[in-house]
């Protein structure tokens, strides 16, 4: 039999120290994160490895979080949407961070948040290699989710960093009523045109989509419900990235019960690839994603 190298109970404590102060340092970012926005709702000059154009304030926030997760000691590596390379930072747990998902929403002021991976493995990791995963989202009020130990936990993080559980084991409600679906329409494959013209008409069920997608997976897990960027035809692996987005909002959604897809497996299961690649991503209640993997697989 293969025998796996255990970590010894000192590092497992030591993994669990550093987990708290990683979520700690990310609920007390929020607030100057947020405070910081009014400024900073302007494009900055140079592109993303994406190849968008980040908005001056991802740029802010991608600094203050990559200076102080850096600084921990349990922190070895940190890397973002806004940089093309990881960074060493000592040696430990790798962080990914997406540091102001869907900011395209701070010009109409509506919702967007931080997310935050935490691996226990070089960059880029694997699904398996994920052990916490958490994002603020920065709408009426600021608030934390996060993943860790089994559990998904809401906090309400106040101006002055903090923070405050308010909803312990939060689970997917188990009668779904709202939908998001991101890209344009016309790009859509028809058997994921035919899906969303089944949901549609379930008179159950409501749009809600904002254009932020951790905004709208915030929908689903408070509401129930499915949310998806799919496969489009131009860009079959759609449009979310799988270290930053993919992973952490899978982790999280499965954490709740529910489930997540890239049309074919679990988003955990998806090759871990390159630090910046993409996956199409499908998240929700389990009986939708169900529903939606066999619309896909005929
Ligand atoms: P944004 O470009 O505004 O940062 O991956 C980023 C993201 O937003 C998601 O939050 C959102 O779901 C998606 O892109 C929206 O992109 P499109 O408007 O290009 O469909």
């Amino acid at each position: 039999m293969a025998t796996e190298e255990k970590p010894t109970s000192t590092e497992t404590a030591s993994n669990e120290t550093t987990i708290t102060q990683i979520l700690d340092v990310v609920a007390r970012a929020a607030p100057e994160i947020r405070a910081g926005l009014p400024g900073r709702r302007i494009y900055a000059e140079q592109n993303n490895p994406s190849g968008e154009t980040p908005m001056e304030a991802d740029i802010y926030a991608d600094e203050m979080l990559c200076e102080r997760l850096g600084d921990l000691d349990g922190v070895g590596e940190y890397a973002s949407e806004e940089r093309q390379e990881v960074i060493d930072t000592g040696s430990g747990l790798s962080v990914c961070v997406d540091p102001l998902d869907g900011s395209s929403n701070l010009k109409p002021n509506n919702t967007l948040g931080t997310i935050l991976a935490v691996y226990d493995a070089p960059l880029p990791a694997a699904g398996s290699d994920m052990v916490a995963a958490a994002y603020v989202l920065y709408g009426a009020t600021t608030t934390m989710i996060t993943a860790y130990d089994d559990t998904v936990t809401e906090y309400v993080v106040q101006d002055d960093g903090e923070y405050e559980a308010v909803r312990e084991d939060v689970t997917l409600p188990e009668d779904p009523s709202v939908y998001g679906f991101g890209g344009r329409v016309p790009e859509w494959i028809d058997p994921f045109t035919e899906y969303v013209r089944e949901v549609e008409s379930d008179p159950s069920m409501k749009l809600r989509y904002g254009g932020s997608m951790i905004g709208d997976v915030n929908q689903v897990l408070t509401y129930g419900g499915i949310f998806a960027y799919p496969t489009l035809t131009d860009h079959p692996e759609g449009k979310l990235r799988v270290q930053f987005e993919g992973y952490p909002v899978g982790y999280i959604l499965e954490t709740a019960g529910g489930r997540s897809s890239d049309g074919e497996q679990s988003l955990m299961d998806v090759e871990k690839d390159g630090l910046h690649s993409r996956t199409p991503v499908y998240v929700g209640n389990e009986e939708l994603i169900e529903r939606l993997e066999a619309a896909l697989d005929d």
